[in-house]
């Protein structure tokens, strides 16, 4: 196995708009970050993701880029982004940037151009078409935010497509010149010293040629396009090119977001003779339970389905190629609330559970902010406190047209919503959690006098130190970065069980997935083995030592050496 440094890293993704505010604005910013760099060193982190901080005019939180190589106002100046980058490098700690490129904001110079004439120098930096004959959008495809993907625009009398919102048009990477941009932006960040990208819906950005219609289910006014744009038939030229003329000249790290990625693909974007990317962002288990409208009428998930899906990735990139491992992110609920529990009395063994089971699989794991002290999902009574468009969105096309009751969809929008994720980083139990001085552009989870920063690191036995100490394991273990994964009883709808082997040395791991308590008696294949040391858990132990019988309490987990 190839030895590299963002094999061995812990990365941390920050949300800047919710991470921590410095003026009193109530919006997170770069003097926020900077302000908490010494934390983020003293939990043990090697690398930030950052998400977009660019010039935006925020229809989508900064995933609607105005200006690739500027600051967005609320979160500071270039000035500030370049002090936030010396003292994060001072720590020790890596900067990785989001790159959004599948589209840009539609006030962005080059579409305000592009708009402009059919015949202006930017018109094909995007995705025009003329309307069906007799009327309407070039074609049927759905936006991923609802509504047509199209938007009409009269002063030429022709469509441009936009995959996500009306504000956030997508690029056409058919044109050499738009992708000489790309590029040349990205270098213009990597001569600062960013340390690399993470690469948003990268594999939506090759589209079919002809934009054929996708099939409608029945009573459907749009349809999934996703065959017509998901890993398109000229990614791989896209990301070799990108590879070529940027990346393989910096020593960084990449990681392509990519929903509908499956792991056959992967192996095309992250082996390593193929020089595309190092890891990608998959879906498939963050999907696990999704219903009728997705995930807005989630269904209840098994632990097999959650360890098929884990495994075979696990397997399929064993030989070649790496994975990402993440539980949450700023579009996911939060991991307590959405794979164990965020009851209160579950909730320390909940989310270090999630931590160790995660942590221990082979790959680069993810700590979305707020997830190392466990924080958990919000639910706002009313929808006015949401502020994601998508959930919005999704409100006024379910709700608003009683394909659900208001109480379905605040029950699907508590579960899934991606503003879970996005209340403010819970600092202590001062106003707003600590986050701000002001009035916070989002609610803070009421929770926050109780959960929250101050009191995780105050606490010996907290979450916050369980991630801490994990971290260090990591260090000091290289079976957690390159040992095999090898997964055992895959029918238990309870435990998730798994042993990581490197040369001579094995480990076991055990998760108790559930709330009651469990018998884990060791397969056939560990007849051989004893439970030589307890390397982690997060229980006093009970004595129970033998392989044969170890009795698994409520969302136990325990790592130990075999003999
Ligand atoms: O997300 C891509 C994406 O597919 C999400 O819309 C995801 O499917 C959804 O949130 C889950 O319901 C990326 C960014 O991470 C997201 O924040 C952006 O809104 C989106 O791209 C557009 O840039
Ligand atoms: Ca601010």
């Amino acid at each position: 196995m190839t030895q590299a440094w963002w094999k061995e890293a812990v990365v941390y993704q920050i949300y800047p708009r919710s991470f921590m505010d410095g003026n009193g604005d109530g919006i997170g910013d770069l003097a926020g970050i900077t302000s908490r760099l010494d934390y983020l060193q003293e939990l043990g982190i090697d690398v930030i993701w950052l998400s977009p901080v660019y010039k935006s005019p925020n229809d989508d939180n900064g995933y609607d880029i105005s200006d690739y190589r500027d600051i967005m106002d609320e979160f500071g100046t270039m000035e500030q982004f370049d002090t936030m980058l010396e003292e994060a490098h001072r720590r020790g700690i890596k900067i990785m940037m989001d790159l959004v490129v599948n589209h840009s904001s539609d006030e962005h110079a080059w579409f305000m151009e592009a708009r402009k004439s059919k015949d202006n120098p930017y018109r094909d930096y995007y995705i025009w078409r003329p309307g069906r004959e007799g009327g309407g959008a070039p074609n049927n495809w759905v936006s991923c935010f609802g509504g047509s993907a199209w938007e009409y625009d009269a002063q030429t009398d022709e469509y441009y497509l936009h995959l996500f919102t009306r504000k956030q048009p997508d690029l056409n990477w058919e044109n050499p010149r738009l992708r000489r941009e790309v590029y040349d932006l990205m270098t213009f960040w990597l001569d600062k010293g960013i340390d690399g990208f993470r690469m948003d819906v990268i594999n939506f950005i090759s589209k079919v040629e002809g934009l054929p219609d996708a099939a409608l289910q029945e009573g459907a006014e749009y349809a999934w396009g996703g065959e017509y744009f998901l890993n398109g038939p000229r990614i791989h030229d896209y990301l070799q090119e990108m590879n070529r003329e940027v990346l393989s000249r910096y020593p960084v790290m990449t990681v392509g977001e990519m929903p509908g990625a499956t792991v056959e693909e992967a192996k095309l974007y992250t082996g390593l003779q193929r020089n595309e990317l190092q890891m990608v962002f998959h879906f498939e288990h963050v999907n696990v339970g999704d219903g009728k409208f997705g995930k807005w009428t989630p269904n209840p998930w098994k632990l097999t389905e959650l360890k098929a899906i884990l495994s075979k990735w696990q397997y399929g990139l064993r030989e070649d190629g790496w994975n990402s491992l993440y539980w949450s992110n700023h579009d996911q609920p939060r991991a307590v609330s959405r794979f164990a529990s965020d009851k209160e009395e579950y909730r320390f063994v909940s989310a270090t559970m999630l931590a160790t089971c995660l942590h221990l699989h082979q790959g680069t794991p993810y700590i979305y902010q707020g997830e190392e002290i466990g924080m958990t999902n919000v639910a706002f009574d009313s929808i006015e406190d949401y502020r994601d468009v998508e959930t919005l969105n999704a409100y006024r096309d379910l709700a608003g047209t009683g394909k659900l009751t208001h109480e379905q969809m605040m029950d699907g929008i508590h579960q899934r919503s991606r503003d879970n994720g996005r209340t403010p980083v819970q600092w202590s139990n001062a106003p707003h959690g600590g986050f701000t001085t002001g009035t916070p552009w989002i609610a803070v989870n009421p929770n926050f006098t109780h959960i929250n920063m101050e009191q995780s690191r105050q606490d010996p036995d907290s979450i916050y130190h369980y991630y801490r100490a994990l971290i260090r394991l990591r260090k000091a273990n290289p079976i957690m970065v390159y040992g095999d994964y090898d997964l055992l009883l895959e029918n238990d709808e309870q435990i998730y069980a798994f042993t990581r082997t490197l040369d001579a040395e094995k480990w076991l791991v055990l998760c108790n997935f559930s709330d009651q308590t469990v018998l884990f008696s060791a397969p056939e294949e560990l007849a051989s083995y004893t439970a030589d040391q307890l390397i982690i858990g997060n229980y006093e132990s009970n004595g129970d030592e033998t392989l044969g019988s170890i009795t698994l309490r409520p969302y136990e987990t325990r790592v130990y050496r075999l003999g």
